[in-house]
């Protein structure tokens, strides 16, 4: 029996080179690298029940969450698969206060953001968590990089991806030509291409919010969900952005986590978080807001900014916009 000629992520990536005349492979090469670090993570996280790794680290991240063992194991996977990369001259991750100059390559093209354990609190219970990453092009050209170059707003991002340890360990990424999906099959390790060209449903039927917040959301927020509920959508809630994302992309609906009054500017983080979240859902034909202005476009002041997010299929961000607009009619 003739089997599909299997598409590895490291020669898709090849192959994407081969498309960009000026690409001269350092972001091919930085690619490959992080996938590396993935199956690492993914090996790790899918044995993380039988080995006493699992277990809290006693140690705070700068979200104030408790880290992991698991979190703090990807950090350093991540960290040391970037440095001998050679294509990155600085990285900035969730579990560092500040970001880290990486001193052998610091005259590299490329800085990296990312979070590499999201979903924390889901690692001890077996629940699906994931690794976002986002690639920026460095500003400054003389000497190490400076936090301006990490500071960069997501339209500017060169490429973004996740990483999704669940049933299976999937990588998601674009370039900005194109949102792909490739599955881990273990037997091989390698990524193989399983979700080309992913686009999302223009509309659907899924929410996905902390209902549990209901009242401490904003008005907007709170008369969308009422339409939600009154509707025949269904609530989907896994309480990692990375697995609510996938299923809102593959499947269509909504991602939405507002401010609440305790956390006026929001509690996911824009760097490393939604920017390059915010990449793929537009990536494949989403949209992705802080419910009033673009989550690309927000311009950012500090590493650990936080932001309200809606993201997923355009007509129902569209319509949260429509309920948030109409609230501030109201109040104003
Ligand atoms: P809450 C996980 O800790 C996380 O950072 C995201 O992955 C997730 O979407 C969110 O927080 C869940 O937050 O307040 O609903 O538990």
């Amino acid at each position: 029996m003739m089997h599909n000629k299997i598409i590895s992520l490291d020669e898709h990536i090849i192959r994407s080179q081969r498309n960009l005349p000026y690409a001269t492979g350092e972001l091919s090469s930085l690619l490959r690298d992080i996938g590396l670090a993935s199956k690492i993570v993914s090996r790790e996280v899918n044995k993380a029940g039988l080995v006493d790794i699992a277990g809290r680290a006693d140690v705070e991240n700068q979200s104030g969450d408790d880290v992991q063992k698991l979190d703090m194991l990807a950090n350093d996977l991540l960290i040391s698969c970037l440095r001998n990369s050679g294509e990155c001259c600085g990285i900035a991750s969730e579990e560092e206060e500040d970001f880290k100059t990486i001193e052998t390559h610091k005259f590299s093209k490329y800085v990296v953001l990312f979070d590499p354990l999201d979903g924390s609190s889901n690692i001890d219970v077996n629940v699906s968590i994931g690794t976002i990453f986002a690639i920026y092009r460095r500003k400054t050209f003389d000497g190490e990089c400076t936090k301006y170059d990490f500071l960069q707003k997501g339209v500017k991002q060169v490429a973004a991806g996740y990483v999704l340890y669940g049933s299976s360990t999937m990588l998601v990424y674009t370039t900005g030509r194109g949102v792909n999906g490739f599955t881990l099959d273990p037997s091989i390790g390698e990524f193989c291409l399983s979700h080309p060209n992913i686009q999302i449903p223009k509309s659907g039927k899924v929410y996905s919010v902390n209902q549990g917040n209901y009242n401490k959301y904003p008005s907007g927020a709170r008369a969308y969900i009422d339409h939600c509920m009154n509707s025949d959508y269904s609530l989907r809630y896994i309480g990692s952005m990375v697995a609510d994302v996938h299923r809102t992309l593959i499947k269509g609906g909504i991602f939405f986590y507002p401010a609440t009054k305790s956390k006026p500017e929001g509690k996911l983080r824009l760097l490393y978080e939604c920017n390059p979240l915010a990449m793929l859902i537009e990536g494949a034909g989403g949209k992705a807001s802080n419910g009033r202005e673009r989550i690309l476009e927000i311009e950012p002041h500090e590493l650990h900014q936080k932001t309200a997010v809606f993201m997923g299929s355009p007509m129902m961000v569209e319509e949260a916009e429509a309920y948030i607009r109409e609230a501030e009619l109201v109040t104003t």
